[in-house]
């Protein structure tokens, strides 16, 4: 059954697919230790989930395995580490404006909502009576800490799950079934070694230490999850990034050797997000905004926030008087 579950969803187009076996998390001790440090700033629903995070059977009633899969997204662009002086996405202006590729799409969450919807019912198929519930990013689901367990790579310094092949510019996204199937085994491996390039890249100093970030000093954080004006020191932390970050995933070894572009279909590159104008971004409308940018990743934070972000990117582009 599980073999026939990777057959199909390879030819739904996910690059990569696992299975685990559902258990109590067991890095659920490093969770409450995240969360109790204060790491997750506003992200307040990462303390009302943590239960599920903690023991993901408790997520879906009867759910004994987790169908993991990977989809690649990498553009094929390994952005300059900011104090290279390389250039990249100069707007009309001649500003320069950086998006994290993630983004540089259609919203994933609907590319990848309607494939997993595809697999689940594959699964019913292949395992009749069987029921599932598919998630990407949002729900109660600690989907890198599955992905480890289902065999499809580990945990990077930078806490991105990093797949020996395919490198971390990859999304996850996962089936949960009742189902009783075979699982992988996890990968166990830590192929980071001594290295610590994402460590010491990251332009704000987020990393505690490996594996542990702070979410409020993460460029990701501010331009995407933070609510309200930025403070000065936080509109200078954000610098030319205004949506997301990719610097501590750029320096990574395992990216710059094996990470290939993404052919499909679902992740063809729009200018629009890959490479907006800070400046007509910051002054857009309500309708404008819905209109560019709707079915992006950009409404997540929406039109306020965006606008907040070019503004910032726009400040810290100007020459300082001093
Ligand atoms: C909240 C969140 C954020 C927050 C906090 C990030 C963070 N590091 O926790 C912010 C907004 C900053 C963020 C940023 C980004 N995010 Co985000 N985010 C999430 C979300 C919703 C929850 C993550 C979470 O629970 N964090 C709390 C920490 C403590 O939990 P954790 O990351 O799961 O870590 C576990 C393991 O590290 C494990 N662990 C700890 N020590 C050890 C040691 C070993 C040996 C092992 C095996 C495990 C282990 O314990 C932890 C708890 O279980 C997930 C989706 C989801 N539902 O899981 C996406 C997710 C993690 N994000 C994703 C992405 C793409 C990003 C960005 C790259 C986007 C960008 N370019 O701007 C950045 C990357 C920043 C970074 N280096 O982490 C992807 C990652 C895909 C991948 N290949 O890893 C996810 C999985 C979404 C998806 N479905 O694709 N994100
Ligand atoms: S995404 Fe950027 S700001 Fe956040 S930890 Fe990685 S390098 Fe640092
Ligand atoms: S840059 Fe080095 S330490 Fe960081 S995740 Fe990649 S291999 Fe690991």
């Amino acid at each position: 059954m599980s073999i026939e579950i990777k057959r199909r969803a390879a030819a739904l187009g996910f690059a990569a697919t696992g299975i685990a076996r559902l258990e109590k998390n067991p890095h659920a001790a490093e969770l409450d230790r995240w969360l109790a440090a204060g790491h997750a700033g506003t992200m307040t629903y990462l303390h009302r989930q943590a239960e599920k995070r903690k023991d993901p059977r408790k997520i879906m009633p009867h759910a004994r395995s987790a169908v993991v899969t990977l989809t690649n997204y990498f553009h094929a662009d390994l952005s300059p580490h900011p104090d290279s002086g390389k250039e990249t996405n100069a707007g009309s202006e001649g500003v320069r404006s950086r998006v994290a590729q993630y983004a540089w799409s259609s919203d994933y969450h609907d590319v990848l909502g309607d494939r997993l919807e595809q697999l689940a019912s594959a699964i019913r198929e292949i395992v009749p009576g069987a029921t599932t519930r598919c998630y990407v990013d949002a729900g109660p689901v600690p989907e890198r800490e599955l992905a480890q367990l289902a065999g499809l790579g580990w945990i990077g310094k930078n806490m991105m799950l990093i797949h020996p092949e395919l490198g971390s510019f990859t999304f996850i996204g996962v089936v949960l079934t009742d189902a009783e199937l075979e699982a992988d085994l996890p990968f166990e491996a830590d192929r980071c070694g001594t290295c610590r390039r994402c460590l010491d890249a990251c332009p704000t100093n987020a990393f505690v230490g490996p594996r542990d970030l702070d979410a409020r000093a993460c460029i990701s954080y501010l331009t995407i999850e933070h609510r309200g004006e930025f403070s000065d020191t936080q509109r200078a932390q954000v610098g030319d990034w205004i949506f997301g970050c990719d610097v501590c995933q750029d320096v990574c070894p395992w990216n710059v050797s094996f990470a290939r572009a993404t052919t499909d279909p679902g992740f063809e590159r729009r200018p629009e997000v890959a490479a907006p104008d800070a400046h007509a971004l910051s002054v857009l409308s309500d309708d404008q905004f819905d209109r560019h940018y709707g079915d992006t990743p950009f409404s997540r934070p929406g039109r306020n926030a965006m606008r907040r972000n070019a503004a910032a990117v726009l400040g810290n582009s100007a020459p300082r008087v001093t």
